[in-house]
């Protein structure tokens, strides 16, 4: 009997580890502040086409808004209930494109702010996305409803009711992060209430949640949600399919607290890796790309099963939350591309491409002021939609890095070569590396300041191969390098260090 209970527990923390992905598909991208009418707009004419998983989408809960500073994009950090209208758009909007993405087989993952309510000097009055009467003052939000009751201020015994110091577990989950109301998830009646929002979505035909601020609360709790949850819908999803989870708890080390405490239920963000990431390929430290031949759990990271993965987030690329200056984002276009690039051909971890909107870097004393800028709106705060240029870029300030062709096109290698082991590693002792995913795919990096000029060992059947970095495989011709592998697997790779992307990627569909 007990070993049965064991194998149902063991059985369900593993489900919440898988992605639940449809059609072979292995990437997240995280469209960060899109409106619910763009995303659905992206899933038909876009990620489908081109492989993605899924979307991880801003919280799409009743949130504050906030005017000073103006409309920021972490206003939706802030909830006010959990009704379904916010910065994206309204219910029917949520529903009618979570069902189109649905549809071309794109899931959907919803960012949960689970752990608190707005900020405790969030005032009173009807400044809700969804327009919804509350007050920060008496704790009272009536749409939930939760009233003071509900909190967790009797338990944190800090001066200030916030958390001053991460080497305290309790202050950690019983306390207010940065002044941010703290639900009280010990009782039923708060767990019910998440637990019903949480099922709600998986109703509406999420694919699963990422769940913020997990530090801050007891993985005891989670777990007792977690276990709440529904089966996905099964309109999409085959039956006893359970919602993926994966939640942010940033672990750089240092801290009593531990990403392991959480593995058990759900994946957790690795953070180490963007961190290390950026190390390597800006040369920091003395890092160089030959160390990367363990990259993964040989790092000191969590293991691959367990890890969701990214060179940056939509917190660290601005400054907040943790990574710190080694993050690479778009910002640092070539050595990000070949930083997501080499994410996207390592089997480690469950990977998610970033997708920012661009802001008014202000930095003072090599702080940026400007970090709160929201997505880009209108004067009257609204968020404007995502127009695509000719060129199958985006206008209006929104990055879309998911649409870079270097960046898209590793999306489908990494389809490719899904299963496959990471064979054949090669490197030059220095910045150069290469490595294959079984016999289906192939990619050679150069970051040293001169060229790379090898035959490698690829592993590939023989053949002509189009590169996917300079271009593309498009009907029978190619628009980049051609790659030739000869019958015992070597091919002829030459990479200027002066390359605008210095790195080349082959795998079995782009043979001419
Ligand atoms: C301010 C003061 C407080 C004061 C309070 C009084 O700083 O000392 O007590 O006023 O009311 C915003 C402001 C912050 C303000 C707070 C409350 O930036 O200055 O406090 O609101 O009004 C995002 C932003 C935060 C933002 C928050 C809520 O990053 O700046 O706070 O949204 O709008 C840790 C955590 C980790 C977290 C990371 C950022 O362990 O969980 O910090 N990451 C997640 C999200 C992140 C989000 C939150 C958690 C909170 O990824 O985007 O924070 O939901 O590492
Ligand atoms: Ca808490």
């Amino acid at each position: 009997m007990k070993l049965l209970i064991l194998v149902a527990l063991f059985g369900l923390s593993v489900a919440q580890h898988n992605p639940q992905y449809k059609h072979g598909r292995t990437s997240i991208v995280h469209l960060f502040e899109w409106r619910w009418a763009d995303i659905a707009e992206e899933c038909e004419r876009y990620l489908a086409p081109n492989g993605f998983g899924g979307i991880q989408i801003s919280p799409p809960n009743d949130h504050i808004i906030l005017n000073d500073p103006w409309r920021p994009w972490y206003q939706r950090y802030q909830p006010i209930g959990y009704n379904l209208c916010s910065r994206s758009g309204s219910e029917a909007e949520l529903k009618d494109m979570i069902t189109r993405c649905n549809n071309v087989g794109v899931n959907i993952y919803v960012d949960v702010v689970i752990n608190h309510m707005c900020g405790a000097g969030g005032g009173a009055g009807t400044h809700s996305s969804c327009g919804s009467y509350f007050n920060a003052n008496n704790k009272d939000f009536p749409t939930v409803p939760y009233s003071a009751w509900d909190f967790n201020d009797g338990k944190c015994y800090t001066g200030s009711g916030n958390i001053d110091n991460y080497n305290d577990i309790n202050q950690v989950r019983n306390c207010r992060l940065v002044g941010l109301l703290d639900l009280a998830l010990e009782k039923d009646y708060a767990r019910s209430k998440v637990v019903d929002f949480m099922n709600k979505l998986i109703d509406l035909g999420v694919a699963g949640f990422r769940v913020d601020a997990c530090k801050h609360m007891w993985p005891g709790d989670l777990q007792v949600m977690y276990g709440k949850l529904k089966d996905l819908n099964t309109k999409w999803f085959s039956s006893g399919s359970r919602p993926f989870i994966y939640q942010e708890v940033i672990d750089l080390g240092g801290e009593p607290i531990t990403a392991s405490e959480y593995t058990g239920l759900g994946r957790v963000t690795e953070f180490k890796y963007g961190a290390k990431l950026g190390t390597v390929f800006r040369k920091w430290n003395n890092e160089k790309l030959r160390y990367l031949v363990n990259w993964g759990e040989g790092w000191g990271m969590m293991s691959s099963g367990n890890a969701l993965v990214f060179v940056d987030n939509h917190d660290n690329q601005r400054g907040h939350g943790a990574g710190g200056a080694s993050i690479l984002t778009f910002w640092d276009p070539r050595l990000y591309k070949m930083a997501v690039g080499f994410m996207l051909a390592h089997p480690y971890g469950v990977t998610r491409v970033m997708s920012s909107f661009r802001w008014d870097r202000n930095f003072v004393n090599g702080v940026d002021k400007n970090d709160w800028i929201g997505p880009p709106s209108y004067s009257d705060g609204s968020t404007k939609p995502v127009p695509i240029n000719p060129d199958s870029t985006c206008g209006d300030g929104w990055v879309c890095e998911h649409r870079w062709r270097q960046i898209r096109n590793m999306v489908i290698f990494r389809n490719v070569v899904e299963g496959q082991q990471l064979s054949l590693w090669w490197d030059n002792g220095n910045n150069q590396i290469a490595f294959s995913r079984g016999d289906r795919g192939f990619i050679v990096i150069n970051n040293d300041d001169w060229d790379l000029d090898e035959t490698l060992n690829t592993g590939l059947p023989n053949g002509t191969y189009c590169d996917v970095i300079s271009g593309q495989k498009e009907g029978t011709s190619c628009t980049g390098k051609q790659v030739t592998v000869g019958g015992d697997g070597r091919a002829h790779f030459k990479i200027s260090s002066q390359e605008e992307d210095p790195f080349v990627a082959i795998h079995i569909n782009t043979k001419l």
